[in-house]
């Protein structure tokens, strides 16, 4: 095969895989936007336990004044959850032959650096009632190194369409829960990727172009 017909082939082939991220609405609770130590008001465009912060020193390393972006965390505010609740936000439907990668700042506020226990998780359907497609827990004593306690760390769960694939077509639901009652969680920066994973009909196409051209060379 000629070196401009590999090119070609190797294009296609990371056309398919390469990730897009899904939109996530105020995904970093900036909105509303709060005065420094302000906190109380539900976050645009989540549900649920959806609170906003705007912490200050006495709670995260690099919290007050400006610019105030706690290490690990996006913008100035988060998200906070006191008790046993959860907030969620629907981002779109299940696609077929999907990699989902949702990806979470979470935070280990000052009081509750060791003994929080939150989860990052995706549902469909419904966020309370529906199936719930993976569920990662994060353990504060163990996830956290007292390096980063008081700050934020990036924490991930992923889930594969093609394990389940009768909820393609469903309602996709980012999910983010506190498991630890006394206890406050605070989340920020959410993100979600897809990535397409090839299937062979999609990998034969690419094969079958560069077939195409090979000739139309000769
Ligand atoms: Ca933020
Ligand atoms: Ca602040």
């Amino acid at each position: 095969m000629r070196p401009q017909f590999t090119a070609v082939l190797i294009a296609a082939a990371a056309a398919t895989v390469s990730g897009d991220p899904v939109p996530i609405a105020n995904h970093s609770f900036e909105d509303p936007s709060l005065s420094d130590g302000g906190f109380g008001p539900l976050a645009t465009g989540w549900s649920g336990s959806a609170s906003v912060w705007n912490p200050t020193n006495d709670w995260y390393d690099d919290a007050s004044g400006l610019p105030g972006v706690i290490p690990g965390a996006d913008g100035q505010q988060v998200n906070y959850i006191s008790g046993l609740a959860s907030l969620d936000q629907q981002v779109g439907a299940v696609a077929g032959d999907t990699l989902y990668t949702l990806t979470v700042a979470v935070g280990a506020r000052a009081g509750f650096e060791v003994f929080d226990r939150v989860a990052i998780a995706l549902w469909a359907g419904s966020p309370t009632t529906g199936s719930q497609l993976v569920e990662e827990v994060v353990e504060f004593g163990a996830a956290f190194p007292t390096s980063a306690q008081r700050t934020f760390l990036d924490f991930q769960a992923v889930w594969d369409s093609r394990d389940d694939a009768s909820l393609v077509g469903e309602p996709l639901y980012v999910v983010l829960s506190n498991l630890t009652n006394g206890a406050q969680a605070n989340f920020d920066n959410v993100r979600l990727d897809a990535t397409i994973i090839p299937t062979p009909a999609t990998l034969a196409m690419p094969m079958a172009l560069v077939a195409t051209l090979a000739r139309r060379r000769r």
